[in-house]
């Protein structure tokens, strides 16, 4: 051991100071870069991490392989840390091709990574807080492959998740979701919050009564409460928590305070509003950093030898950046789904002397058999757990057979339970989860949109979600306004996720199993009025219950009623209740009518649609939704404009009322919705056309 080591040796050694001292140099040689530079580089966003460096890199450097971590956009030293090259971020920067995050597709700083020898980053959307619930499923996936013995980590090696946030994100509601999931759980999460007491240009004294700190108590969570310019300070406190979580695995938070020294981004430039920045320079990390190296044991031409590299580091990269190749337009197109396995039916859809089984066995025993074969799938959601089974008795006996650990209760947290499934697919685990009732699924909706349907597509194909979210819906019979409603033009508009929506027992059963083996999101639409067949004239949604290995392709439809006579005829395109709507009207009009079970709503089988309203000329596309800018309607659309020269009549679509609401009484709600009367009504009237 040499003198300086002895010394060092007191405080960090003189390797990790180095390592230190050059990133924060490289840091602010980027930032400065790019303020000189910003004409050029601020033809897109960016936020750099100047005045945080130091909490920062004593997270990026004691991350590990074995660790995952969610980095927020004020992040680019957690980013150096970890080892990525300033080459490589400028390569986001100026969205080119090889950016290694996104291939040009997300702003600066926004990274995903899967790349050996470094710790994972899932995909990172820009929407403030809303990080903390995929990254907490991080956690609850190690959490639950550990106790399944699925993984089996070394003493000291065992996995930390790191969620970052600026201060004022964790008043998003979502975050307090996170929170209470991760203290009630006790994950091995560490939350860290750099607290600049700025939102954009409101301030701390505006947004909250308390801090972080308070805050983060009131879940249970231990928290450290740091100053987050002093490195070695924050370094120490990060290894004490790293070493806490990976032995007790237990949540802690730690609440970093430093100053924001640059813009707080590109875009919003601090000159407009900021009134304190002479005291933030006054707690400037950087001269902090130098003098403590100063102080033991680098000499000052050591210093300015890491500060030179580290300038002609940065000038170099961002020459050979400004170089790169710009991505291909025809690379827009790659990535919106990974492939799925299954693309034909296979099995026994009607496998012999068994008896039909109502629809929500059909589902139950689904769920059966793929928990049974696979350790990596799971259940959770709202009363899904033992005492219940789910509200509808859906998942029942599930948690008795498979346990605690794989079938469980959460809290009353939609945007949990759906963002969670992005951390846990991460992990590599199957989630299965479940929302009450498709009237709830609102609060879970900002998760699905903005982290689970763009996580395949915004990291370039490294981050697809594969979850199966149950969705009980629509109306059964006066469950009223917040028991009855459709949602699935809502869902639609969703791209990057698939969607079902069976009609029958054979078709849920199915397709649940084509799910489970899907690598993206997959939502599945459970009518609830289906699952007992106890609505009048629904009686064909019970069916024989397929094969253990009966599997439907996304986007194949169904024929579920053939017309005979060969003119005039007329077919009808639906899913879910519609097609029990459409086959009792048919009754009226024999041998007229064709249906057409679409199945799936995304991908939607064009190809039969297309193929049948050509044969029959005519067309109605039938839905429960009200009818008004709903999917049903741009199907409409859609098919007149591929089948305009075969039609005798324009497409009509048929659907609920154009109301906010279904209302509780049983008159009211028959009034608003389609049933088999109206339906023939409507047949007859384009017969007649
Ligand atoms: C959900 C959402 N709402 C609003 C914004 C716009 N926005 C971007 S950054 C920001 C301020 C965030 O402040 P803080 O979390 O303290 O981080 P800091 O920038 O101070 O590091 C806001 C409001 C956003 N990105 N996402
Ligand atoms: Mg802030």
């Amino acid at each position: 051991m040499t003198r300086i080591d002895k010394i060092m040796s007191k405080k960090l050694s003189k390797d990790i100071y180095k390592k230190a001292y050059s990133l924060m140099c490289t840091a602010r040689a980027m930032s400065d870069l790019y303020e000189e530079n910003k004409e050029v580089t601020s033809k897109y966003v960016h936020a750099t991490s100047k005045g945080h460096e130091a909490i920062q890199l004593a997270v990026g450097l004691q991350l590990t392989e074995n660790d995952w971590v969610a980095p927020y956009y004020r992040d680019d030293s957690i980013l150096l840390g970890i080892g990525m090259q300033p080459y490589e971020l400028m390569l986001q920067l100026l969205c080119k091709k090889d950016d290694p995050f996104s291939g040009g597709r997300t702003y600066y700083a926004h990274p995903s990574l899967k790349r050996e020898g470094f710790p994972k980053i899932p995909h990172q959307s820009s929407a403030t807080g809303m990080q903390g619930i995929p990254t907490t499923g991080v956690a609850m996936g190690i959490q639950y492959q550990e106790k399944e013995g699925l993984t089996k980590p070394k003493r000291g090696e065992e996995p930390v998740t790191v969620c970052s946030f600026g201060d004022a994100s964790i008043t998003e509601g979502e975050v307090a979701e996170a929170f209470q999931m991760a203290a009630l759980k006790k994950l091995p999460i560490l939350y860290l919050v750099q607290d600049n007491e700025w939102d954009i240009s409101a301030h701390a004294s505006e947004m909250r009564a308390v801090d972080a700190t308070h805050y983060a108590k009131g879940f249970g969570l231990k928290t450290y409460t740091i100053d987050g310019t002093d490195f070695t300070k924050s370094y120490e406190t990060i290894q004490h928590a790293f070493k806490e979580i990976r032995e007790k695995r237990t949540p802690i938070l730690i609440h970093a305070k430093v100053p924001l020294l640059n813009h707080h981004t590109s875009g919003v430039r601090m000159e407009w509003y900021r009134d304190d920045l002479e005291e933030a320079r006054s707690r400037d990390p950087f001269p902090k950093l130098k003098a403590e190296l100063l102080a033991n044991g680098f000499s000052k031409s050591d210093l300015v030898e890491i500060e030179k590299q580290a300038k002609i580091t940065v000038e170099n990269d961002y020459q050979k950046a400004l170089k790169a190749e710009d991505p291909n337009p025809e690379d827009l197109f790659s990535h919106d789904f990974a492939p799925t396995p299954i693309l034909e039916e296979k099995g026994d859809r009607a496998p012999k002397d068994k008896e039909a089984t109502v629809m929500v066995d059909s589902a139950l025993f689904a769920i059966k058999e793929i928990m049974s074969e696979h350790p990596e799938s799971l259940l959770y959601g709202q009363d899904v757990g033992k005492r219940l089974g789910g509200v509808f008795r859906e998942a029942a006996t599930l948690a008795q057979t498979f346990g605690y650990n794989r079938v469980f209760n959460t809290p009353i947290q939609e945007a949990f339970i759906i963002g969670s499934t992005v951390g846990m697919s991460a992990v590599g685990l199957k989630p299965i989860v479940e929302v009450q009732f498709a009237d709830y699924i609102w609060p879970g909706l900002n998760q699905l949109f903005t982290e689970v349907s763009r996580s395949n597509y915004l990291s370039n194909g490294k981050w697809p979600v594969s979850c199966i979210i149950r969705v009980p819906i629509g109306a059964y019979g006066s469950g009223g306004p917040y028991h009855s409603s459709s949602v699935e033009s809502v869902l639609a508009q969703i791209r990057g996720i698939k969607i079902a929506y069976p009609s029958n027992g054979a078709d849920l059963k199915g397709l649940m199993k084509s799910a489970y083996y899907d690598p993206n999101p997959v939502v599945i639409l459970e009518h609830k009025g289906l699952y007992w067949s106890k609505i009048k004239g629904t009686s064909a949604a019970k069916t024989i219950e397929p094969s253990e290995d009966y599997v439907i392709p996304f986007g194949k439809g169904r024929i579920a009623l053939e017309s005979e006579d060969s003119d005039n005829t007329i077919c009808i395109i639906t899913y879910g209740m519609g097609v029990h709507w459409a086959l009792n009207a048919a009754k009226n009009h024999k041998g007229k009518v064709e249906i057409v079970d679409l199945r799936t709503i995304n991908p939607i089988d064009e190809d039969l649609v297309f193929e049948r309203v050509n044969k029959h000329g005519k067309c109605l596309v039938l839905t429960e939704e009200p009818y008004n800018n709903s999917f049903a309607q741009s199907l409409v659309g859609r098919i007149q404009e591929h089948c305009f020269e075969k039609l005798d009549a324009p497409v009509y679509v048929m659907g609920s009322e154009n109301l906010p609401a279904i209302p509780l009484n049983s008159t009211l709600e028959a009034r608003m919705l389609p049933n088999a009367e109206k339906v023939s009504d409507k047949i007859g009237e384009i017969l007649a056309y």
